[in-house]
């Protein structure tokens, strides 16, 4: 295959769609990964007949060890070699003080975040190594840079996404694979309703009355990161929306 192949894990929606629609219109064939079949079929349709582009859908749930082994060795040959791998899977579930916390709740987001991360880079980077090629994009957030109120769990997951960052780069260097980490502030996606189990009323009010960023601009990022000449690597990136400057503060109309 001519063009190099993009695994993109979590695309069926909001960051994770928008950089799927990005590489695509850039020529990047795409392996996508999300739970939602249905959703992946309608995107593959949609970016396959507006660009010269091949796509092949790989869904499973991250958090599921055995799901990703027998997904990801079913991979045919000649998509075996991927060269971007964008971890971008990731959700907030609840908003709460430690003291009262959900448990099932925290378990969702280490689960997602943290191990799923692992397991999918623990399959895909060995070939990385071996072509000595690749690039890794962790999409993490300003909660793995800065803690605030409530957010414990989650800034503790993506704490640990910015710790794995770091060390898969200095692992991976020797070997030629780059390692970027993108931490947005607040992208108005899907992300806040599954933060407040489905509550719209709650979430609308997190992006009112100020210009949050859009997914668009994280995958503008991330296109911005892989494009580089291989001298040269964004090992992170924290992107926030203007009236954010840093994660407690948000500056509304
Ligand atoms: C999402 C951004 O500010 O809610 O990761 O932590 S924030």
């Amino acid at each position: 295959m001519p063009n190099k192949i993009a695994f993109i894990t979590g695309a069926s929606s909001g960051i994770g769609m928008a950089i799927a629609k990005r590489f695509a219109s850039e020529g990047i064939n795409l392996i996508l990964n999300a739970r939602r079949l249905d959703r992946l079929e309608k995107l593959k349709l949609e970016l396959e007949s507006e660009n010269q582009i091949k796509i092949l859908l790989c869904p499973f749930d991250i958090r599921h060890k055995s799901e990703i082994e027998t997904a990801i060795s079913a991979i045919p040959d000649d998509w075996k070699d991927i060269y971007y791998l964008i971890n971008n899977a990731g959700l907030a579930s609840g908003l709460g003080n430690l003291h009262e916390g959900d448990i099932e709740d925290w378990e969702k987001m280490i689960d997602t975040n943290v191990k799923g991360l692992l397991y999918i880079s623990r399959i895909i980077l060995p070939g990385m190594v071996e072509r000595k090629a690749g690039h890794v994009v962790n999409i993490s957030s300003i909660a793995g840079k800065e803690v605030y109120a409530n957010g414990n769990v989650y800034c503790a997951s993506k704490f640990a996404v910015d710790a794995l960052s770091r060390g898969m780069r200095i692992e991976l260097s020797p070997h030629n694979v780059k390692v970027t980490s993108i931490n947005p502030g607040a992208v108005e996606t899907e992300f806040s309703i599954v933060r407040f189990h489905g509550d719209k009323e709650r979430a609308d009010k997190v992006y009112e009355g100020f210009d949050n960023l859009l997914a668009e601009d994280i995958a503008d990022a991330a296109y911005y990161a892989i494009s580089r000449p291989q001298r040269m690597n964004i090992n992170e990136m924290i992107v926030m929306p203007t009236a954010q400057p840093v994660a407690t503060i948000i500056n509304r109309r």
